[in-house]
C-alpha cells in the first residue's frame, strides 16, 4: 500500500452563548428518570447527606463534561503535566442549569417515584421529597401495549386514549413540547428516551422510508410505529433534537432524513454504564496488546423494573443486539489475530441477562474473557462488577443533553485557501456548517452508536473518548492530543 501525506485545515467556530436549556424524559418515572433529576436538585441545592463512612455531598460523578479533563501541556519550570477540566474548554451548559420535566405511563407523583427506585439512601431522599412533591406527577404518555413487555401492563395508568399510534397522540405530544419550552422560557428542549425497552419494529417499505409515509401511517394507526418513533417524530416536528437511551430501533430512515431536513440532531442508542463500558476497554486492550479474545460471556442479574421488562423474548432481543455488536470494530481492526475473511474464527459472545427482584437496583455484572495468548496458551479474565445501574446512567443523560446543546452550537468549514484543492473524492462543507444530524461524537456514552451509513462504527472506548475530546480541543484552538510528548522532550 502507499499512502500519500496531505494537509488540510479545518476551522471550528462556536457560538460562546449557552442556550437556556430544558430536557424533556420519556419515562421520568422511572429508576433513571427519578435518579437524573434527583441528582441535579441535589447538586442544585448543594446537598450533603450523613452515610456510614461520614458526610456525602452532591456532585457530577460520572458525567464527562463535568468529571471530566484534557491535557493542556507541561509547564515551563517543573515540566509538570497540566490537566483542565473538560468543559473549561467551551462555554458549556451545567447541570444544575437545566430544566426537567417529562411523560411517564405511570402516575405515581416523583416524590414516592424516588422512593420506590430504591437507589438514594433514606436520609438524601427525605431532603429530596418535598422538592419533588412540587413537580408533581409525570405528564400522560402514549402506551402501545405490544412494544414493551406485557408485565408492565399494570403501570400503565397515565396514558392518552388509545392503544396505537394516532395523530392525536402527536398533537399532544408536540403541544406538551411547546408548553413546557413557553412555561419555562427555555431556548432549547432535548427529548431523551428513558423509558423502557420496546421490541424492535419491523422496518417497512411505505411505513418507514419517508416522512409523508410515516405521518400518513401515524394517521392509519399502523401497528409497526412505536411510542418511541412517536416521540421522535414529535420532537422534530417541535424543532428539538431527540436522544435514544434504550436498544430499540426508533431511529427508521424517514426519522434520519426528517432530523436531516430539519438540521436537528438524533442520537443513539443505549446508554453505555458499566458492562459494556468495561467491555469496549478490555477487548481494545486484548487486541491492541496482540491478544486474541476468542470468547466473551457476559452474565447480568438486576431486580429493577428495566430488568423485569427484559424477562420477555423481544426486549431481550433488544438489548441483546446492542450488548453483542460492541467489539466488532477492534476485531476487525487486527487481521493478523483474526486472519479468517468469512469472519470465522471472531470471538464466541453471549450475553445473559436474568430478573432477580431482591438485588434492586444494584446490577451484578459477571463477564469472563478468554484469549489466546503466545504459543497457543490461554488467558482467562473474570469480573464481577456490582453498581446501582441508575447510578452510572444518570450522569450519562446529563452528558448527552450538555453535549447536544453545544454542537447545536458548533459549525466548521473546510479553509479554502490553505487547503489542497484535491477533496480526495470527500465532500466536505466549503463553507459553514453544521456537524451532520446523526450526532455520532456521542458515542463515548452510547453502546450502540447511531453513525451514518458511510462511516466507520467506532466502539473501542478510548477512541471515542478522543474523537470527542480532540473535537473540543480543536473548537479551543488546541491540537488533538497525539501522546508523542515531543514537548517534553529535551535532547
Ligand atoms: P425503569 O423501568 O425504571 O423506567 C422506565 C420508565 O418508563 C418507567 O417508569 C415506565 O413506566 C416508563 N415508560 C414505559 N413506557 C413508556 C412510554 N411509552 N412513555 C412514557 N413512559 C414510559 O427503567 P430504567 O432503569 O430507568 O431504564 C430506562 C431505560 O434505560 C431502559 O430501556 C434501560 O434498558 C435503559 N438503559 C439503562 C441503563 C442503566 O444503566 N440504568 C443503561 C442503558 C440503558
Ligand atoms: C441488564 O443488562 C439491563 C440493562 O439495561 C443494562 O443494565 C444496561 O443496558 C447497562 O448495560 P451496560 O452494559 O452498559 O452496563
Amino acid at each position: 500500500m502507499e499512502a500519500i501525506p496531505r494537509s488540510r485545515e479545518y476551522i471550528f467556530r462556536t457560538k460562546r452563548k449557552v442556550s437556556r436549556t430544558g430536557v424533556l424524559l420519556v419515562g421520568i418515572g422511572g429508576n433513571n428518570g427519578t435518579t437524573v433529576l434527583s441528582g441535579i436538585l441535589a447538586n442544585q441545592k448543594n446537598m450533603t447527606w450523613q452515610t456510614k463512612n461520614g458526610v456525602q455531598k452532591a456532585n457530577y460523578f460520572g458525567s464527562i463534561t463535568h468529571a471530566g479533563t484534557t491535557y493542556l501541556g507541561i509547564n515551563k519550570e517543573k515540566n509538570e503535566e497540566i490537566f483542565v477540566p473538560l468543559r473549561s474548554l467551551l462555554p458549556m451548559l451545567h447541570g444544575n442549569d437545566l430544566v426537567v420535566d417529562g411523560w411517564d405511563i405511570n402516575d405515581m407523583p416523583l416524590d414516592e417515584a424516588l422512593t420506590r427506585a430504591q437507589v438514594y439512601p433514606y436520609t438524601l431522599q427525605e431532603q429530596l421529597k418535598p422538592l419533588l412533591k412540587k413537580l408533581g406527577k409525570p405528564m400522560k404518555s402514549i402506551y402501545y401495549p405490544d412494544f414493551i413487555a406485557s408485565n408492565q401492563n399494570d403501570r400503565a395508568n397515565n396514558i392518552l386514549p388509545g392503544n396505537k399510534c394516532c395523530i392525536e397522540h402527536l398533537t399532544q405530544i408536540r403541544k406538551d413540547i411547546r408548553t413546557f419550552k413557553a412555561k419555562h422560557k427555555l431556548d432549547t428542549v432535548v427529548v431523551l428516551w428513558t423509558a423502557n425497552t420496546e421490541r424492535y419494529c419491523e422496518v417497512l417499505r411505505g411505513v418507514h422510508d419517508t416522512e409523508e409515509n410515516l405521518l400518513r401511517a401515524i394517521a392509519e394507526g399502523h401497528k409497526e410505529i412505536a411510542p418511541s418513533q412517536m416521540f421522535a417524530v414529535a420532537s422534530l416536528l417541535e424543532g428539538c433534537s431527540y436522544i435514544n437511551g434504550s436498544p430499540q430501533n426508533t431511529f427508521v430512515p424517514a426519522i434520519i432524513t426528517m432530523a436531516q431536513q430539519r438540521k436537528l440532531f438524533i442520537g443513539g442508542d443505549d446508554f453505555k454504564s458499566g458492562q459494556t463500558k468495561l467491555k469496549s476497554v478490555l477487548v481494545d486492550f486484548l487486541v491492541a496488546s496482540g491478544l486474541k479474545p476468542t470468547s466473551i460471556v457476559s452474565y447480568n442479574h438486576l431486580g429493577n423494573n428495566d430488568g423485569k421488562n427484559l424477562i420477555e423474548e423481544k426486549q431481550f432481543r433488544s438489548k441483546e443486539i446492542s450488548k453483542s455488536n460492541v467489539v466488532d470494530d477492534m476485531v476487525h481492526s487486527n487481521n493478523i489475530l483474526y486472519s479468517c475473511p468469512d469472519g470465522k474464527d471472531k470471538p464466541d459472545h453471549v450475553v445473559v441477562i436474568k430478573y432477580v427482584p431482591s438485588v434492586g437496583d444494584s446490577k451484578r455484572a459477571m463477564d469472563e474473557y478468554i484469549a489466546s495468548i503466545f504459543m497457543g496458551g490461554a488467558q482467562t479474565i473474570a469480573i464481577h462488577n456490582t453498581c446501582e445501574d441508575s447510578l452510572l446512567a444518570a450522569p450519562i443523560i446529563i452528558d448527552l443533553v450538555v453535549l447536544t446543546e453545544l454542537f447545536q452550537r458548533i459549525e466548521w468549514k473546510v479553509c479554502d485557501n490553505k487547503s489542497n484543492n484535491d477533496n480526495f473524492g470527500e465532500s466536505l462543507p466549503g463553507s459553514w456548517d453544521s456537524f451532520g444530524s446523526i450526532l455520532t461524537i456521542l458515542s463515548f456514552l452510547l453502546k450502540a452508536p447511531l453513525v451514518p451509513d458511510d462511516s466507520p462504527l467506532v466502539n473501542a472506548l478510548f477512541k471515542q473518548r478522543g474523537c470527542l475530546e480532540n473535537i473540543l480541543r480543536a473548537c479551543a484552538g488546541l491540537p488533538p492530543i497525539n501522546d508523542m510528548h515531543l514537548e517534553k522532550s529535551k535532547g
